[in-house]
């Protein structure tokens, strides 16, 4: 089977020509319409963005180029790189050519550690993850070739020399992060045996005798890398990146969405609420108990983390994978037992109040249980989990953005005397 770069060069100018084809012939066709309501208020369900990588479906959830997720959580990250760029899972060669080029893209510029050893070692961790990425930047391909006066037609190439390297860097910066925001001690190098996501679970120094934790690694890599294109990170990431800005710095901004509270930094949140209920009731509380603690925390006026969605209407089957693994792996656990008893108890009083328009979980109420359980237990690390693995996403939809000649995002403004102009005309 074709290596990734051969399959991209391979599907590009058939997809190029397709779909310059039908912007000329239906350019001007209707695909949506925003009320005022959309336009003031974060512009939801506006059909008004391309991506293939993924969609997410109100009712079924995540599909990664058309494939449900449950489905893949078997997969490694690299696999769903090459799925994510091409739309097919690459066979045994294809896969080894893909995890031998990282390898060899692995080795991360001594001032990039002097970078990470310089940010205020009480900074967060996505603030430093957020610098470390950008710092890797001057190496980037495609600026260099950008000021060399490269193609435009050959834009997704270099885009995708600095997709492979920034992802082959990130695991080890990332656990150095981890190592030295928590005072756990010398880096641990790369072990080129490993894949990409247990190289990153050994190198986070977390014990792991049968190899769980490695495991619990990839499908934590796998659930998180892609959640279409008009999530805070994607939509950021895809806007910097269409100033042709290069990767590293479309990236880093996506990281930056990621790390509040409403997006990515939830999956620390969740743990937080979960971890104030053991402390709370010194362990797992009655059903009643926690009913009565949601109560307190919705009555002063704080949203209940991990549950809700701006797009999903059913309980996320990212969830429900971690949970299943919850269920094999730590069923005892008395953290996972919160998280499991908050399934059975959170959307019904989210019902109760009727303001959350989805009252099931999303993916970040269970993974920092799993987390907890085998000793990660800073929860103020966890998005940097989330942004490993959401890089596998923007990088690709990125690359194919590059590859179809996707030009500067520019949507339009407007004061609100414009609307209000707008709307006194319209009443008439
Ligand atoms: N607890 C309490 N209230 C909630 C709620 C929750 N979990 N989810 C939604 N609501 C409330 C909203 O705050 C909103 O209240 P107001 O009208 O008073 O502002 C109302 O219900 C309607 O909101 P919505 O339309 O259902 O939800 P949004 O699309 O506006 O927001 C959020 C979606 C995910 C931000 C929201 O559900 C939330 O805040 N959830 C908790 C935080 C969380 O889990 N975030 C992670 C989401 C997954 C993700 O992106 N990870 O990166």
């Amino acid at each position: 089977m074709a290596t990734l770069h051969e399959r991209l060069a391979e599907n590009i100018p058939g997809l190029r020509k397709e779909l310059q084809g039908i912007i000329k012939q239906h350019g001007a066709r209707k695909l949506s319409e925003v009320t005022v309501e959309q336009a003031c208020a974060g512009l939801r369900s506006v059909h008004s963005l391309l991506c293939d990588t993924s969609e997410v479906d109100p009712n079924r959830g995540l599909l990664v180029r058309g494939t449900p997720i449950s489905e893949l959580t078997n997969r490694l990250p690299e696999e769903i790189f090459y799925f994510l760029l091409t739309g097919d899972i690459p066979d045994a060669d294809a896969l080894k050519s893909l995890q031998n080029d990282l390898r060899k893209r692995a080795d991360v510029p001594d001032r990039v550690w002097t970078v990470v050893n310089a940010v205020a070692e009480e900074a967060h961790p996505m603030r430093m993850t957020s610098i470390a990425t950008l710092s890797l930047g001057t190496e980037s391909v495609f600026r260099r070739r950008y000021d060399e006066g490269m193609k435009k037609e050959e834009y997704w190439e270099a885009a995708l020399e600095d997709a492979l390297t920034l992802l082959a860097r990130l695991p080890q910066i990332a656990a150095a992060i981890y190592r030295r925001r928590y005072k756990l001690g010398r880096r641990i190098p790369s072990d080129p045996k490993l894949d990409w996501a247990a190289d990153y679970a050994q190198m986070l120094g977390v014990p792991d005798p049968k190899g769980e934790f490695a495991r619990l690694m990839r499908l934590y890599m796998t659930l998180h890398c892609d959640h279409e294109g008009g999530n805070a990170s994607a939509f950021t990431s895809h806007v910097v990146s269409s100033t042709l800005s290069d990767p590293y710095y479309a990236v880093s901004a996506g990281f930056n969405a990621l790390a509040g509270p409403l997006h990515g930094l939830a999956n620390q949140e969740c743990l937080e609420f979960v971890l104030g209920i053991h402390k709370k009731f010194k362990g797992a509380p009655t059903e009643d108990e926690y009913r009565d603690y949601c109560w307190d925390v919705l009555n002063s006026g704080r949203v209940i983390p991990g549950y809700g969605h701006a797009v999903l209407r059913v309980t996320d089957p990212r969830f429900t994978a971690f949970h299943q693994f919850g269920k094999l792996v730590c069923p005892n656990d008395e953290v996972f037992r919160i998280v499991d008893m908050g399934y059975k108890v959170i959307p019904e009083v989210l019902k109760k109040q009727g303001k959350a328009k989805n009252t099931w979980p999303n993916v970040d109420a269970g993974s920092g249980a799993l987390l907890y359980h085998f000793g990660v237990t800073q929860a103020t690390y966890y998005t940097v989990f989330f942004a490993v693995s959401r890089a596998l996403g923007l990088l690709a939809q990125l690359v194919l953005d590059r590859a179809m000649l996707i030009p500067l995002t520019r949507p339009k403004s407007f004061p609100t005397a414009w609307l209000k102009t707008f709307i006194n005309q319209s009443d008439v």
